[in-house]
């Protein structure tokens, strides 16, 4: 059994001319320059690939240019990276594109790498051996410490099997990339293929993806079909996270692609344009003022940054010392892909240089303002707790709580780790979930709206005390606006299984309170009713019957309206008001009117029988007519 193929990217570093597309050609067969220009003056100006196959390791090689004036197109590619090849020039040692690399690398989170000594067979050992001194020296308390340096020549082929073995053995240690998270890919190529159409290149950073997935291009959010996969150089059905990959979409032009765009999981993330992170400031930079620009780089993106500082020590401090590191809010030129967790480098406005980089916190942080308390502790659980932590943390600082794609959007997580971490929280009582598929508030935020909801209620008992409850609609408008639909009907739900208040159909009303009324109020009840039962289907205007009532007319009006709940009056027209008896006893009499006559009546005959004038004739046939007791037939009734 051979064990599973790992997918590592190893980028080059270093100094302009110290070796490194020499060195991934010696170790892949592949010279990784492709532009004419690159070739006419022998130098890397744009990024190179190139991969080899090494037991059980797939890598793919990024290759880098040194140019200072190509530091942009260096970051592009080093993204995305596993482990770095540091290459020095063994004649010329540590040089400032050596730093510059270096640095990025570090602020980027690269974890491990291999230093190689290129350039061996130029040099005596005495020269080797300060260059290595100086190289262990520059390295010490960095993450590359402790990382084998091989002294190589990429002309003698000396040291290359040492390297190879050094670079297997580190891609062993790396964990690589995780093929089961949603799918993402900075795009840093984009060309035409006759025949096949747009295609697109990049480090496959997340996920997988394969012919005929559909995949969302940011930041301009068009769904595109994917046709085929390549990775690694090779058709393929699938292509994971950690391989280099190439996507032939259909449905656009290549020349509406570019380096900077991202594909993603369609659906499922929003662009932005403020992040909250956490700043480290290079040792070697200036200061950096509060609400300074500067480049900000992240995968294959860059874009123009403002920084505001939050997060310094010194209350009030108005810049970020070297060397130092903060909380920061960022905001963007453009819109910008990003997610918690995202590294991203950002260099001096002018003259360009790297100062500094760091890693996303927050992708959708709120407007920075001076003095907002609770950004900080939020921001350090988010960068330091785990998943419960953060998800708590995100649910209780959002007033209307938070719905899974929400969260998704938010953190990039699958559905089963929210789910896990949402269980975690309700069973400690810490969030409430009111949905499905889930919507998680705080518990603090339902159990607000509980109270508020009692409390509307109570208060519209007490200012309406003949109603029999406040309407589901006119409660749920009193509640503030922040509280969303599904959290309003799960306290009430829950309010109502409590038996804290009652729930009827559209009516709310606190729990036990039937309408009492006073000796006053149940005489006016039966003496309108007494009235329309005694008028029969000649029955008087309602502002008659009011009118004679020794209470006043608001709530001689409530009264009627509870005569009408309990269906004791019926309301056939807007003016016309029955007695239930009196209906009743008009379909009884249709009814042997039908056994006597046959089933047609004309309206003369109906306004006999109901002894009745046209008047109320008419709007008392359109009642049975609505109430499927009659039907008209031209100028007749069928009695049904
Ligand atoms: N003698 C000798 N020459 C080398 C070796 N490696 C590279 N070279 C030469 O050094 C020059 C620069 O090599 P490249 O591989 O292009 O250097 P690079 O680091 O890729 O340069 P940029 O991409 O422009 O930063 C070329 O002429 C190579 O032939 C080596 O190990 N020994
Ligand atoms: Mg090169």
């Amino acid at each position: 059994m051979t064990a599973p193929i790992k997918n590592i990217i190893v980028g080059t570093a270093g100094h302009i001319d110290h070796g490194k597309s020499a060195l991934v050609e010696a170790l892949t067969g592949t010279h990784p320059d492709r532009l004419e220009e690159e070739k006419r003056r022998g130098i890397t100006i744009d990024l190179g690939f190139a991969f080899a196959e090494d037991e059980g390791v797939r890598f793919g090689f990024v290759d880098v240019p040194g140019h200072e004036r190509f530091v942009s197109n260096m970051l592009a590619g080093a993204g995305g990276l596993d482990l770095v090849l540091l290459v020095i020039a063994a004649d010329e040692s540590i040089k400032p594109q050596t730093r510059e690399h270096f640095d990025i690398c570090r602020l980027l989170g690269v974890k491990r790498g291999v230093v190689a000594l290129t350039k061996s067979d130029l040099v005596d050992a005495d020269t080797a051996e300060l260059a290595r001194l100086e190289i262990e020296e520059y390295l010490r308390g960095s993450f590359l410490e402790n990382a084998p340096i091989v002294a190589v020549s990429a002309k003698t082929g000396a040291g290359l099997d040492d390297l190879k073995r050094e670079l297997r053995a580190a891609a062993t240690q790396t964990s690589g990339k995780d093929a089961s998270r949603p799918f993402r890919l900075p795009i840093d190529r984009a060309f035409t293929i006759r025949g096949f159409g747009a295609v697109v290149t990049g480090t496959l950073i997340s996920g997988s993806v394969g012919a005929d997935a559909h995949v969302e291009l940011f930041p301009s959010r068009q769904v595109l079909r994917v046709r085929g996969v390549q990775s690694g150089g090779k058709t393929a059905t699938q292509a994971v996270a950690g391989q280099r990959t190439a996507i032939n979409l259909a449905g656009i032009e290549h020349t509406a692609l570019k380096r900077g765009m991202v594909l993603a999981a369609p659906g499922k993330f929003r662009t932005t344009q403020r992040i909250d992170a956490r700043l480290q400031l290079l040792s070697t930079a200036a200061p950096l003022k509060q609400r300074g620009r500067v480049h900000f780089h992240s995968g294959t993106s860059e874009t123009v940054a403002e920084i505001f500082l939050f997060g310094t020590k010194e209350v009030g401090a108005r810049e970020l010392a070297p060397g130092q590191n903060a909380l920061v809010q960022l905001r963007f030129q453009d819109e910008m892909l990003l997610l918690p967790g995202d590294r991203f480098i950002v260099r001096q406005f002018s003259p360009v240089t790297t100062i500094g980089g760091g890693v996303v916190l927050d992708a959708v942080a709120r407007r920075y303002v001076a003095r907002d308390r609770g950004r900080g502790a939020f921001l350090e659980t988010l960068e330091r707790g785990d998943r419960a932590d953060i998800l708590a943390a995100m649910v209780e600082r959002s007033a209307r709580g938070m719905r899974i794609d929400e969260i998704e959007a938010r953190t990039g997580w699958v559905e089963a780790e929210i789910r896990e971490a949402s269980q975690k929280l309700t069973a400690l009582n810490r969030v409430k979930n009111v949905a499905d598929p889930l919507l998680l508030v705080s518990m603090v935020a339902y159990d607000d709206t509980r109270k508020e909801i009692a409390r509307s209620v109570d208060l519209f008992r007490k200012g309406n005390p003949l109603s029999p409850g406040i309407s589901r609609e006119d409660l749920r408008a009193s509640i503030g606006r922040l509280v969303r639909p599904e959290t309003f009907r799960a306290a009430l739900e829950e309010l109502a299984r409590e038996k804290k208040i009652d729930v009827q159909g559209e009516l709310v009303r606190p729990a036990g309170s039937a309408v009492l009324l006073d000796t006053e109020e149940a005489l006016a009840k039966q003496q309108i009713e007494g009235a329309f039962a005694q008028a029969g289907l000649a029955v008087p205007t309602v502002k008659e019957v009011l009118a004679k009532l020794s209470v006043d007319p608001k709530r001689a009006e409530q009264i009627l309206q509870i005569l009408l709940r309990e269906k004791v009056l019926l309301r056939v027209t807007p003016e016309l008001v029955f007695h239930r008896d009196a209906l009743a006893h008009l379909k009884v009499r249709l009814a042997s009117y039908k056994n006597e006559k046959g089933e047609r009546i004309a309206v003369p005959a109906f306004k006999d029988i109901a002894g009745v004038s046209r008047k109320y004739a008419i709007p008392l046939l359109e009642y049975l007519d609505r109430e499927r007791v009659t039907r008209r037939a031209g100028d007749e009734r069928v009695i049904l």
